[in-house]
C-alpha cells in the first residue's frame, strides 16, 4: 500500500505492506518496501555483507566500483550483487540528509539488502519481512536500529572483551609446536587472557587434524596454554572445503552445489579451489557437531570460526532454506554444540545472522604490518584485502553493533621489526581498538623491546572510557582522536580522491 512516513520535518511517500508507528520510528512490513528521499546524489552508508566487506559512506552520484577480477567478488562481497552497479547493501543502508541527519532503514529479519538511488530507498528481503525505519542524527539513528536488532536476534558481548594473543599477524602459516611453546613463557607477564592458534596447525582446509608440526597433538598444546594461565584458542574454518580434501572427494553430496549441479566455488585461498558445506545436509551437521564439541574436547574454549560466509552462499541446500537462515542454523548448532561457555569469534561472516550467536565478530578486513596495498584498493577497487587502512575504514563505520556482539577490529602492532608502519600508523589501529572495545596482537614477545613491550603492557591494561563524537571522530580517555586526516586521501568520492573530512 502507499504511505506517507512522517519524521520530524521530513514527509517521505513510501510503498510497504503495513507501516506502525513507534516512538524510535517505523516498523514496515513486506517482502518489498521502499521510500522516496529527497537527498539527491548524497551519501549512502553501504553496509556490506560478511567481516571483509567494505563498508563506508559511498557516493551515490557515482557507480559503485566493482571488485576486480570479477572472481575475487565472491570472497569478499555477496555475489548475489557484487556485480551490479547499483548501491546496495547488506540489511541496513542509510543516506545523509542535508542538516546531518540520516535516514536510516534496516531489515529485521535476514536475507535482505537495501539499495539506494538518487530518490528511493529500498529494501528487498528473500524471507520474512521486517524493516526499520528512522530518521535522526547519525548515532541516535544506528542506536536505535541496533536495539531494535537486539530485540530481534538478541545479543551477546556484554563483558568486556577478553585480550587475545593470535598467531596470525605474526607468523602466519609459519606456526609449529616447538615454536609456540616458546612463545607461551615470553607472554606469561603481559595482561592476555587468550592463546589463540591461528591457521597453519591443520592437515587442511576440511581436515581439521594436527598437522606434523604439531606432533604431541592440539590437545597437548592446549593443556600447555592453560598451564601458563590462558585460555586456549583455536582457528577452523568449519564451513569451507578445499578440494584436495578427503572430505570434498568421499563427501560431493555434503557440499553446496549449483543450480546446474556444480559445485559452488567458495574462493580460492591456500592455492586453489574451495567448496562450501551444504550446512542443511544432517551427514554435513553431524560432521560440524563433532569438529567444533572435538576442539572443545581437546581444551580449546576460544573458536574463531573462519570464512564463515561459505555457510552463506547462494546454491541448491539439501534443504530448501533462505541462505542466511541457513548459516544462522548452522551457527545456533554450533552454539549448541559447544555450549554457551565457549567463546565464539565469527569472521569473514554475515553480520545480521551471526548476532545473539557469536560473541564476537570481526568488523572489517585483516590488518597488515603495513598501511595499504594501494594497487588492489584503488586499481582493484579491492578494500577486502589486507591493509590496515581497510580494516580501519570498515571497521569504524561497524562500531554501532557495540551493544549487540563484541566488535573485533583485528590485532595492533607494537613490534617494530618486521613491520613497515610508522609510530602514527600504529597508534592508530590501537586507537581503534580502544574504540571498538577488543584488544589483540600477534606480536612476538622476543621481537619487542623493553619500551614496546611495555607499551604494550599498558594498552592490555589500559580501560579508557570511549565516546563518539563523529563519523570518523571519538573522544578516548583525555584525547580527541579524528581518523578523517588518515582516511582522507584514501576515501573516494565521485571518482575523485579527496578529503573526506569536509
Ligand atoms: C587465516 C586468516 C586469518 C585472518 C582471517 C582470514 O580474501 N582472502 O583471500 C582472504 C584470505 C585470508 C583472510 C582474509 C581474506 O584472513 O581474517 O585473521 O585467520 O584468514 O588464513
Amino acid at each position: 500500500m502507499e504511505l506517507l512516513l512522517e519524521f520530524d520535518g521530513l514527509t517521505l511517500p513510501a510503498r510497504a505492506d503495513g507501516a506502525e508507528r513507534a516512538d524510535d520510528g517505523y516498523v514496515l512490513t513486506g517482502a518489498r518496501v521502499a521510500a522516496l528521499h529527497p537527498f539527491g546524489a548524497t551519501r549512502f552508508y553501504r553496509h556490506g555483507w560478511q567481516s571483509w566487506s567494505r563498508t563506508d559512506w559511498l557516493d551515490l552520484g557515482a557507480p559503485p566500483e566493482l571488485i576486480e577480477p570479477p572472481e575475487r567478488r565472491a570472497q569478499g562481497e555477496d555475489p548475489a550483487y557484487a556485480s551490479t552497479l547499483a548501491h546496495i547493501g547488506s540489511g541496513v543502508g542509510a543516506l545523509e540528509g542535508p542538516d546531518g541527519r540520516v535516514l536510516l532503514l534496516g531489515a529485521l529479519d535476514l536475507d535482505a539488502r537495501v539499495e539506494a538511488g538518487v530518490d528511493t530507498l529500498c529494501g528487498a528481503c528473500g524471507a520474512g519481512g521486517a524493516w526499520f525505519m528512522t530518521f535522526a542524527d547519525e548515532t541516535t539513528a544506528f542506536a536505535r536500529y541496533a536495539a531494535r536488532l537486539a530485540a530481534r536476534l538478541g545479543r551477546r558481548g556484554e563483558q568486556p572483551a577478553p585480550r587475545v594473543w593470535c598467531s596470525w599477524y605474526g607468523l602466519y602459516l609459519n606456526i609449529a609446536e616447538p615454536l609456540l611453546a616458546a612463545i607461551l613463557p615470553g607472554l606469561q607477564d603481559l595482561a592476555f587472557d587468550v592463546f589463540q592458534i591461528d591457521d597453519g596447525w591443520e592437515q587442511g582446509i576440511g581436515a581439521w587434524t594436527a598437522n606434523e608440526k604439531f606432533p604431541s597433538g592440539m590437545a597437548a598444546l592446549a593443556a600447555r596454554a592453560r598451564d601458563a594461565g590462558f585460555r586456549p584458542g583455536l582457528w577452523i574454518a568449519p564451513f569451507i572445503v578445499r578440494s584436495d580434501t578427503p572430505l570434498a572427494r568421499e563427501h560431493p553430496d555434503w557440499l553446496l552445489h549449483d543450480e546446474g549441479g556444480g559445485l559452488v566455488n567458495a574462493g580460492e585461498n591456500w592455492g586453489g579451489p574451495c567448496y562450501a558445506l551444504d550446512t542443511t545436509h544432517p551427514e554435513a551437521q553431524a560432521w560440524v557437531d563433532a569438529l567444533v564439541r572435538g576442539a572443545v574436547d581437546w581444551g580449546y574454549t576460544y573458536l574463531k570460526l573462519d570464512f564463515l560466509y561459505a555457510g552463506a552462499l547462494p546454491g541448491a541446500r539439501h534443504e530448501s532454506l533462505p541462505r542466511e537462515q541457513a548459516y544462522r542454523l548452522a551457527l545456533q548448532r554450533i552454539r549448541a554444540a559447544v555450549g554457551d561457555d565457549t567463546y565464539l569469534l565469527a569472521c569473514g561472516a554475515p553480520v545480521l545472522p551471526s548476532l545473539g550467536i557469536a560473541d564476537a565478530i570481526r568488523v572489517g578486513p585483516d590488518v597488515a604490518p603495513y598501511w595499504d596495498n594501494e594497487d588492489r584498493r584503488r586499481y582493484l577497487h579491492d578494500w577486502t584485502g589486507p591493509g590496515s587502512v581497510n580494516a580501519l575504514s570498515t571497521s569504524l563505520q561497524r562500531l554501532w553493533l557495540r551493544p549487540l556482539i563484541h566488535t573485533d577490529p583485528d590485532v595492533v602492532y607494537f613490534r617494530t621489526r618486521y613491520n613497515l608502519l610508522m609510530p602514527e600508523e600504529q597508534a592508530c589501529l590501537r586507537r581503534l581498538a580502544f574504540a571498538a572495545g577488543f584488544k589483540a596482537t600477534s606480536d612476538l614477545p622476543f621481537w619487542l623491546d623493553p619500551p614496546e613491550r611495555e607499551a604494550l603492557q599498558a594498552f592490555l591494561l589500559a580501560d579508557p572510557e570511549v565516546r563518539r563524537l563523529g563519523r570518523y571522530s571519538f573522544r578516548i580517555g583525555e584525547e580527541t582522536v579524528d581518523f578523517a586526516p588518515v582516511l582522507g586521501a584514501n576515501v573516494s568520492i565521485g571518482g575523485i580522491w579527496q578529503s573526506s573530512a569536509g
